[in-house]
């Protein structure tokens, strides 16, 4: 398994707690709320300060009902579902995000592209995976702490994509629910162990949502640190990038 960069060594820790990022996280909000992309919008900085973009597709992985689209509506801004529809086919959100690169001093805009798919739909119709899958640069491993069947399938699900067939993906594991600690099914001990087995960033999720960044920032800070680096040590270079294109200024 490809090694998972330490924190902050490729994109500077907290940026949107800076004062000089602040221009760029603006472009995310509206009047202190988060901002609704159009599927042709995107975030738009003034001429001086434009800044290059660059796509991910990120698939998100989990039984139902541990928390997919809500996870992706946590991360958009979008109003979290508070009862358990499943999710009957592919659903993409797309989800923007400044960096700063720690060598270059470098800002791009992330543009993560999250497909969520219910789990039930997943195994009645047999061509939806292989969508999700195509070109992937990324897998969310969600389970919820308040569902330990959806922990204990987490080394199975990860193993599915580490064979070579699969190639190159980023792997974060998510835990839903930590805010139902009272019913939590997952003890701290085993959330230990599995990271001393996979040693993959895993990352707590639950509560309300804020308006502000603070609480999506860690996942999108960890997610967007290694898929940079993964694309660094692909191309064997961390000044190349083949996805580039110009934030476009309309
Ligand atoms: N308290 C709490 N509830 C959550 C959290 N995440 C999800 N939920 C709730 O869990 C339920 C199921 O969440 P969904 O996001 O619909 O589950 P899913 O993984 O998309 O399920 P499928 O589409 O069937 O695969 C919903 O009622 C959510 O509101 C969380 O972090 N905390
Ligand atoms: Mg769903």
């Amino acid at each position: 398994m490809a090694e998972v960069p330490p924190p902050g060594s490729v994109i500077v820790a907290d940026w949107h707690r800076c004062k000089e990022s602040k221009e760029y996280f603006s472009k995310l909000l509206h009047k202190k709320r988060r901002k609704k992309f159009g599927l042709l919008e995107s975030p738009v900085m003034p001429p001086h300060a434009a800044v290059d973009t660059v796509h991910y597709k990120i698939f998100l992985s989990g039984k139902s009902g541990v928390g997919k689209t809500a996870l992706a509506a946590r991360l958009a801004g979008l109003n979290i579902p508070n009862s358990h529809y499943e999710t009957t086919g592919i659903e993409t959100t797309v989800v923007y995000w400044p960096v700063k690169l720690r060598d270059s001093g470098r800002v791009l805009f992330f543009r993560l592209q999250l497909w969520d798919c219910g789990e039930n739909a997943l195994r009645r119709f047999d061509h939806l995976l292989p969508s999700c899958k195509e070109q992937v640069d990324a897998v969310l491993f969600l389970f919820s702490f308040t569902d330990r069947t959806s922990f204990d399938d987490l080394s199975n699900q990860i193993a599915k994509w580490t064979r070579p067939s699969v190639g190159q993906v980023v792997k974060v594991v998510v835990g839903t629910k930590f805010d139902l600690f009272m019913h939590c099914d997952v003890a701290e001990r085993d959330v230990r162990g599995f990271q001393e087995t996979w040693r993959l960033p895993l990352l707590q999720m639950g509560g309300e949502a804020s308006d502000g960044l603070g609480d999506i920032a860690p996942l999108l800070n960890c997610l967007t640190e290694q898929l940079w680096h993964q694309d660094c040590v692909a191309a064997g270079s961390s000044r190349h990038h083949s996805q580039l294109d110009t934030v476009t200024v309309l």
